[in-house]
């Protein structure tokens, strides 16, 4: 099951939209451009989340048809949000340029990966970078050395080809994988950091906790799990 903000916006239309409002507040041409060149390149990485995502699907699909388990609990996929990206590359220093994103950021196409149990972490990686079009670029394991806060999850970033009518583009993806465990207190420790700074200094100590806590249950179903069906 995905969660995903689909693209729907189309280069010439909105070229046409926005070439009226901008006749009308008399803007530069080379805000137009940017703002097209965006929209191609959320459509770009938008088709690499597809790829990697169906890359997964198969995977999942092969191994409840082996060892009756599905690794993969859930996906969520999204592009970058264009308002975000722009504040990325400028917070970043970097020019803000669909070139200068394409180069400089490599979270512009992220999936999220929740498996059920920790094993199948490792697993889902192995089996996906033995792919020979999947190329590893970046890895920080967050599992083996979790942060400060508490936050633990596998971040790899590969790249994989895009083959569009007339080029091939290889096209970097940042697969975050974790647990539903490790999701869930992330999701509401991000929650409450974006939302209040107070509340991210008042819940630090009890969120670190759970993420301990969590941790270890966590290792006690892998172990049961790993007793009953792996022997
Ligand atoms: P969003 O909205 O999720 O995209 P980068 O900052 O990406 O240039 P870096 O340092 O390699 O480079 O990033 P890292 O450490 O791989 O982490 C990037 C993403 O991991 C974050 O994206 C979060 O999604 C997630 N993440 C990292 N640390 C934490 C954390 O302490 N708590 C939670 N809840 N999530 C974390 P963004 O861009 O921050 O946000």
């Amino acid at each position: 099951m995905y969660i995903e903000r689909k693209p729907s916006l189309n280069v010439d239309d909105l070229k046409q939209e926005f070439k009226e409002s901008i006749d009308h507040i008399n803007e530069s041409e080379e805000a137009l451009e940017m703002v097209v060149g965006f929209v191609a390149l959320e459509q770009l990485y938008s088709s690499a989340l597809k790829e990697v995502s169906t890359k997964l699907d198969i995977l999942d699909d092969q191994f409840q048809q082996m060892y009756k388990h599905n690794p993969i609990h859930h996906m969520e996929r999204r592009v970058k949000e264009m308002r975000s990206l722009i504040n990325k590359l400028a917070r970043k220093g970097y020019e803000i340029s669909t070139e200068s994103a394409k180069e400089n950021i490599l979270d512009v196409a992220g999936i999220r990966v929740v498996c059920n149990y920790l094993d199948d972490i490792y697993v889902i990686e192995d089996l996906l970078l033995k792919q020979a079009d999947v190329n590893l670029i970046k890895r920080k394991d967050y599992i083996e050395n979790p942060k400060e806060n508490g936050y633990r999850s596998l971040h790899i970033v590969v790249t994989i080809p895009v083959y569009l009518a007339h080029s091939m583009e290889l096209v970097p993806v940042e697969i975050q994988i974790r647990t539903i465990g490790m999701d869930m207190w992330a999701s509401l420790e991000h929650k409450i950091r974006y939302k209040n700074s107070e509340n991210t200094e008042k819940y630090r100590a009890v969120l670190k906790q759970c993420a301990t806590d969590i941790t270890s249950v966590e290792g006690k179903l892998q172990d049961i799990y790993s007793e009953v069906f792996k022997n």
